[in-house]
């Protein structure tokens, strides 16, 4: 039988768009009580997306899992994932407080790939979050990953990912060697603006 003709997987995709919604609800509420204190957006745009079926079969299988509904709930946090993009670096650190302080959420696990980016050059902040839904009596709670990021690292990974995506085979070493050196200038970039933000921010006060 076909895994999207399983009982399990549906009830599984359930409770996923249940929760997906929650927590879209949630950081909105979040982002609007922080913009009404401070005066100020920080968000650029925000995306939430249930990845595919096929893109989480292929991340089971790379990863050398058999294609089950227990293993695609248990293995792969990222079916649910919001991206937030904001413009500064500061912006990025404040949001991650905000969903630290946040009660509608526990968070699992935390990936500071600012601080330590990945291999490749890439860079954003992970937060791994367990986002409570209620069905009658119970609660379960259903995993998602929130990618906190600034326009320049966004502006990075949006090209490394496409270069994923065509050139399947591997990256050739000019280009990944090229996308490390554009990484570095974006890590440059994003504390230049970040200086001059808190520039101009003495000059308002
Ligand atoms: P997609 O298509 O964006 O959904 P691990 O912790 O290593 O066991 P995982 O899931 O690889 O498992 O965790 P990691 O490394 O934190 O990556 C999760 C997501 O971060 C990825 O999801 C990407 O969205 C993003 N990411 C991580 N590394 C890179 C990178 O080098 N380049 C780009 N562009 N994005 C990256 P998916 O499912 O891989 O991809």
């Amino acid at each position: 039988m076909k895994i999207t003709e399983q009982a399990e997987y549906q009830e599984m995709m359930l409770k996923y768009n249940f929760a997906m919604q929650r927590l879209d609800t949630e950081l909105n509420i979040l982002l609007k009580e922080y913009e009404f204190k401070n005066g100020y957006n920080p968000v650029e745009h925000i995306k939430t997306r249930m990845k595919s079926l096929d893109s989480a079969i292929k991340k089971l299988t790379e990863k050398g899992y058999e294609v089950t509904v227990d293993n695609l709930v248990r293995k792969v946090y990222d079916m649910i994932g919001v991206r937030i993009v904001c413009s500064f670096l500061s912006d990025v650190y404040d949001i991650v407080d905000l969903i630290r302080g946040s009660k509608q959420f526990i968070i699992k696990r935390e990936n500071n790939y600012i601080d330590y980016p990945k291999e490749s050059g890439y860079r954003s902040y992970h937060l791994i979050v367990l986002v409570p839904i209620h069905l009658g009596e119970r609660t379960e709670y259903v995993e998602a990953e929130i990618q906190i990021r600034t326009v320049a690292m966004d502006f990075w990974a949006s090209l490394d990912h496409k270069l994923r995506y065509k050139l399947s085979d591997g990256i050739p070493d000019e280009i990944r060697f090229g996308m490390l050196e554009c990484s570095k200038d974006i890590d440059k970039l994003d504390l230049k603006m970040q200086s001059l933000y808190e520039m101009l921010r003495q000059y308002n006060k």
